[in-house]
């Protein structure tokens, strides 16, 4: 049982929320840079965000390996040899626990620590915070590494109780393997998350019944074994290879494309998917074929198409291909897999139509739709997540006067640059909405190195408190909505708008406009003594003084 008896409280510089890419990241920043008393709070049993739920067969990141890690620090990333071109979740969990090691980051870590409430104190201009077992902090910066990805999404069928197998959801899996061989598997969901798990399970289930709403463009990932001397070329030049990267609009690996998929012939057209096919990622077609895809509809049905025609040259079964073959805008997150088509073709693999046949009930044996019952001996719900403000509601944020996080952002996230939130003052939130999309650790550690870069200004100068205005908080979000509106990405219902959660206000959470153009942004805040900030002097001193 959870005990909830209040201890004394523990006085901080710093409390960071979350122990993934941005929680390492920003302790080791405080701890190690400014020398400063930072604690991690994570409700996980261990570090590594995502990574740490996430452990569903088949779980990787679409992201190159050699990308998907921090920069901030050459012997790490000459050290820490990835050994596949996509690293599956194992091998980055393994990272992010050597990063925390390697950086004696560990002694300020508390897990199985879950975060109830977060109050701005006005008097003291503290953050006052509380866990569920009871613990109580008082820190000067509140500094967030939630995930945009992480508050779980599970939709709850009629009769769930009534099911003799095991319900599982990927972005809470046992830590212990569960073994599918031979056993009757459902899976709710063909997001990113399902197509990885049901790629891999379709290898040893008897049975794998796909229950989709909406069928995927998904390209082939195209993963392989890397050659560390590979990495080590990176990290030869480290700094400026990780420059050009962040200087991108993705800040992937692959140079994005510079023409549109109508100023070249069609003959020239095919040429380029098909040399992306062949080389496989999602983002890479997506952003390394042509720079319009995203945005002109009639470029991004060349894509639609290109890819459509694939499917069906791998899925041979009629019937399957087309339930597989989507006929909406290709401007979700780009998908890329391993092997997902080739799987669906297989005799022990059913799909199910449930927007034309929508789930009934689960029985005791399996599911119910129109076209009968299937017993299964496991769901897995890959239903995805109540994503990028998720995990902000389910925490009692309050900021000045009384000012509920939940409230503030009742019409959708509101934060200038995605990290500062009107109302909150000295409170920040790494990779928080709206803020930039794009593969996240280089994005993430930037935005740490920024945030470490205002504490010290803010020391230096012994100013107390410092918040965004209104005003920036309102320009920001305009132009995230101006340039959202200029992308096909609002133009259908997912969870990037929010529209993948029923009843929850579809908003714009993101700005689109690319990480290079977002540092410039950054850069010129901090240039211009923190511009679109309010500070005030020192009233409290630092702990750690
Ligand atoms: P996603 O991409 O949100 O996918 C969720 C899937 O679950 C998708 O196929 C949904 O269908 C389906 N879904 C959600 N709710 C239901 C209900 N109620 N009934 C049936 N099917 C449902 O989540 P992922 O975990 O795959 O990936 C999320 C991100 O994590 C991904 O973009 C990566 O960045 C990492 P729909 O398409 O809405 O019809």
């Amino acid at each position: 049982m959870i005990s909830t008896t209040l201890k004394t409280v523990e006085t901080l510089d710093a409390v960071v929320l979350g122990a993934g890419f941005a929680g390492l990241a920003m302790l080791h920043k405080l701890q190690n840079k400014l020398g400063l008393k930072a604690k991690i709070l994570d409700k996980a049993g261990g570090v590594g965000g995502t990574w740490y739920w996430n452990r569903y067969p088949g779980a990787r990141s679409d992201t190159e390996s050699w990308v998907y890690c921090y920069s901030f620090d050459a012997t790490l990333y000459r050290e820490w040899k990835w050994t596949e071109r996509y690293p599956r979740g194992s091998e980055i969990l393994s990272y992010l626990e050597h990063v925390a090691d390697r950086f004696d980051l560990r002694k300020n870590i508390m897990l199985n620590t879950l975060v109830t409430k977060a109050h701005w104190n006005e008097q003291i201009e503290r953050w006052d915070i509380e866990t569920a077992q009871g613990d109580r902090f008082s820190a000067k910066y509140l500094i967030t590494g939630l995930g945009i990805l992480s508050a779980a999404n599970k939709p709850k069928f009629k009769g769930e109780e009534n099911f003799k197998g095991t319900i599982l959801h990927t972005a809470n899996w046992p830590t212990t393997p569960v073994d599918f061989t031979g056993k009757r598997v459902g899976v709710i969901g063909n997001g990113s998350t399902g197509i990885q798990v049901m790629a891999e399970t379709s290898k040893i289930a008897k049975e794998l019944v796909l229950y989709q709403r909406t069928p995927q463009y998904s390209v082939p990932a195209r993963n392989h074994p890397i050659d560390p001397a590979f990495l080590d070329g990176i990290a030869d030049n480290l700094d400026g290879y990780f420059d050009r990267v962040r200087r991108s609009a993705t800040v992937f690996a692959f140079e994005e494309a510079t023409k549109g998929a109508m100023d070249v012939s069609p003959e020239t057209r095919e040429a380029v998917y098909e040399k992306a096919w062949q080389d496989g990622g999602g983002f890479n077609f997506m952003f390394g074929t042509f720079n319009d895809i995203a945005v002109n509809r009639e470029s991004n049905a060349t894509a639609c198409d290109f890819i459509r025609k694939k499917i069906a040259e791998v899925i041979t079964d009629p019937v399957k291909c087309e339930l597989m073959t989507p006929t909406d805008l290709y401007a979700r997150r780009p998908l890329c897999d391993n092997h997902f088509y080739e799987a669906i073709n297989q005799d022990n693999v059913r799909v199910l139509d449930i927007k034309k046949h929508p789930i009934i009930e689960f029985t005791d044996e399996g599911i119910r739709t129109a076209e009968g019952e299937v017993k299964l001996d496991y769901v897995i719900f890959a239903t995805g997540f109540d994503a990028v403000t998720g995990n902000f509601v389910r925490i009692d944020f309050q900021g000045r006067n009384g000012l509920k996080m939940s409230d503030h952002w009742a019409n959708g996230p509101r934060a200038f640059l995605g990290l500062s939130a009107a109302g909150f003052p000295n409170m920040f939130s790494l990779y928080g909405p709206p803020g930039p999309f794009t593969n996240q650790p280089p994005a993430i550690e930037w935005q740490a190195e920024w945030v470490s870069e205002l504490i010290k200004n803010m020391m230096d100068r012994s100013v107390s408190m410092i918040e965004a205005t209104p005003e920036a908080e309102q320009a920001w979000l305009d132009e995230c909505i101006s340039i959202e509106g200029q992308t096909l990405f609002g133009k259908i219902d997912w969870w990037v708008s929010g529209a993948n959660i029923p009843g929850k206000t579809k908003a714009v959470s993101f700005y689109m406009g690319g990480f290079g153009e977002y540092m410039k942004h950054a850069t010129a805040c901090a240039a211009n003594n923190y511009d679109g900030y309010i500070q005030s002097g020192a009233r409290t001193a630092m702990a750690a003084e």
